[in-house]
């Protein structure tokens, strides 16, 4: 086994890819590392969606509006002097910046990000740029993000606001989701005026007043760049630069660099090698809709949360506050049983760096560095039924291994040709998340699990897949592990699925894969600059394996094999591995 990894060359280092040693950074990265580090470390945020979108709560007229509920303006093409009555009926009597914060530290989050103003043009702050603004428009004499800032300060929460810079479907200047494509604004009343009307006599005063009246923003968080300008992206740029700590995300223009990429609705299926943060919602919606009852489990939000920390991202997890100004009690319930999760294994996330493994069929790891060694967290998702947790291809001094809710209790462990196998007792610990603590001394080395040649095969389990699901959309899903893992619901035609690989053999090989479908479907096979279009035949609702067709490996090495539908001919399909021959 040894001799084979090395044989591979794909000895894999730990931090590696982690920043390199400090004399080697020049004065750009060290200020940019320190002005990351607390959100590098944060791991955790809430993002709140909440403005006049609350009170119709996806309802209309007495009907339910299809989509998110903050483009219900959009989405019903609601008139501007129609929708600006919602204003009257906003009076939040029952918010409690405090008790938001303390939730939010309950979970185990370390910033929020609010609303100030979303595309419908609303601000959820006292302005003066505009009217347009909820102390001034609405019964509500208060303003709920001073509120926030102070209870922020108060217990040492981090604050970022969110601004819709270029969408505002409020003013004469602002854009729309379709502007690009030549549409009219779908309220006629609403004369056209050129952008840089609005960028100048509304987003920039707005940007300042935020950015100066509430305490010294951490995060300004910009949203769909549709129908942005590079003047007007400069221009409040050049407001965003007067606060050297500010942290910004990169949606200000397209492309934009910002300080962070913004993932939405999905977790890449790999760690990026740029900051990110995964925004997410709770449910389906973003503001709240009363009717959304599309709740995932706090089972799969906690290993959501472990997941982008093994990929060494953020989690920005979405509340959608009614009208009335409370969380919803299903959003509530989950915090809370990720905050029962994170107060006992918090040490797992938080100033973690990403996984140096290849993939762990039973979980997730995230680790850190000591001064005495390395800490490796190993997230059993799957508890082993085997008692035998296998931890492949480590290489170093293990020095300690246990429990991290209860650090008495060690583990056995041994090594195995290039594996450390940890002795699991068939009792299981955490049936959502068991954290298992390995310590080693300083010198560790991996070599990576990636599938190889074995006896003239190369197999690809499901569960080495990467699953490359669109942010919206219906998502597949893998469940189960090792030799049961399966990828399901596969049924989005841009789903891509995903196999890294090495060979050591160039040529021709077979792939075949074990499926399920209902009805026949195609696929794209894609290898390098090889696409070739195969049938999947009906498998009457059984698992068979069928044949993919061929593929040439002209160099050994590392590759990417992926299989993506043909969007005409697509209907769903389960898939539990794949296999090249060598012929
Ligand atoms: O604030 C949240 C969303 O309101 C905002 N970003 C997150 C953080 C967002 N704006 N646009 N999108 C997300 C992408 C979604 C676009 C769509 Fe549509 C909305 C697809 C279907 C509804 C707009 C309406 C474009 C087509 C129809």
């Amino acid at each position: 086994m040894k001799q084979l990894g090395l044989f591979f060359g794909i000895l894999f280092f730990l931090f590696s890819c982690a920043p390199k040693n400090q004399e080697q950074k020049d004065e750009a990265t060290l200020k940019q590392d320190a002005k990351m580090e607390w959100w590098r470390d944060a791991r955790f945020g809430m993002f709140i969606h909440w403005g006049l979108y609350a009170v119709p709560a996806g309802e209309w007229n007495g009907k339910e509006i299809p989509g998110i509920s903050e483009w219900i303006m959009a989405r019903a093409e609601i008139p501007v002097k129609e929708y600006e009555k919602l204003a009257e009926q906003f009076n939040p009597v029952e918010y409690n910046a405090e008790e938001w914060v303390k939730l939010a530290k309950f979970a185990g989050m370390k910033y929020i990000v609010i609303t100030s103003k979303h595309h419908d043009g609303f601000a959820m702050f006292h302005s003066k740029a505009s009217k347009y603004n909820i102390v001034d428009a609405t019964p509500f004499d208060r303003d709920p993000l001073k509120e926030l800032a102070d209870a922020c300060e108060k217990h040492g929460m981090r604050l970022g606001f969110y601004y819709s810079q270029a969408q505002d479907w409020h003013e004469p200047g602002g854009t729309y989701h379709n502007i690009e494509q030549g549409v009219p604004h779908w309220d006629p009343e609403l004369e056209r005026e050129p952008l840089m009307n609005y960028i100048n006599g509304k987003a920039v005063p707005q940007v300042k007043e935020i950015l100066e009246n509430y305490g010294g923003l951490d995060i300004l968080w910009w949203d769909t760049p549709r129908g942005m300008t590079e003047e007007a992206a400069t221009t409040l740029q050049a407001e965003a630069d007067k606060y050297p700590d500010l942290i910004t995300n990169n949606r200000l223009y397209r492309p934009w660099p910002g300080d962070f990429s913004t993932p939405e609705q999905h977790v890449p299926p790999t760690g990026l090698d740029y900051d990110w943060e995964v925004c997410m919602t709770m449910n389906t919606s973003w503001g709240y809709k009363r009717n959304d009852d599309n709740w995932k489990s706090s089972e799969s939000l906690i290993r959501m949360l472990v997941d982008i920390a093994s990929k060494g991202g953020n989690l920005l997890l979405n509340v959608g506050p009614t009208a009335e100004g409370l969380i919803p009690a299903p959003s509530v319930e989950r915090l809370k049983e990720m905050g029962a999760w994170m107060q006992k294994n918090g040490e797992s996330i938080y100033g973690t760096s990403a996984s140096p493994f290849f993939k762990l069929p039973w979980g997730r790891c995230t680790t850190k560095k000591t001064s005495s060694g390395n800490i490796l967290y190993l997230h059993v998702f799957n508890w082993p039924k085997d008692g035998v947790l296998r931890v492949p291809g480590l290489d170093a001094r293990v020095k300690d291994v246990y429990l991290l809710t209860n650090p008495k209790q060690k583990f056995a462990y041994k090594f195995e040709d290039n594996d450390v196998l940890i002795h699991a007792p068939t009792v299981i610990f955490d049936p959502v998340n068991t954290v298992v603590v390995v310590k080693t001394g300083k010198k560790m080395e991996i070599t990576s699990n990636m599938p190889s040649l074995k006896e003239g095969k190369i197999l690809m389990p499901a569960d080495f897949a990467d699953i490359h699901n669109p942010g919206y959309g219906t998502h597949a899903v893998l469940s189960g592990s090792g030799t049961e893992s399966l990828i399901q619901n596969w049924v989005d035609y841009r789903t891509r699925v995903e196999w890294m690989f090495h060979t050591s053999d160039a040529g021709t090989y077979r792939i075949e894969a074990l499926v399920k479908s209902e009805q026949p479907g195609k696929l794209t096979v894609k290898l390098g600059d090889q696409n070739t279009e195969t049938e999947i035949p009906s498998t009457d609702g059984n698992f068979e394996i069928i044949s993919l067709g061929e593929i040439e490996i002209s160099e050994p090495g590392n590759q990417i094999i992926s299989l993506t539908p043909v969007r005409e001919n697509w209907g769903s399909a389960e898939l539990m591995y794949m296999e090249l021959v060598k012929l």
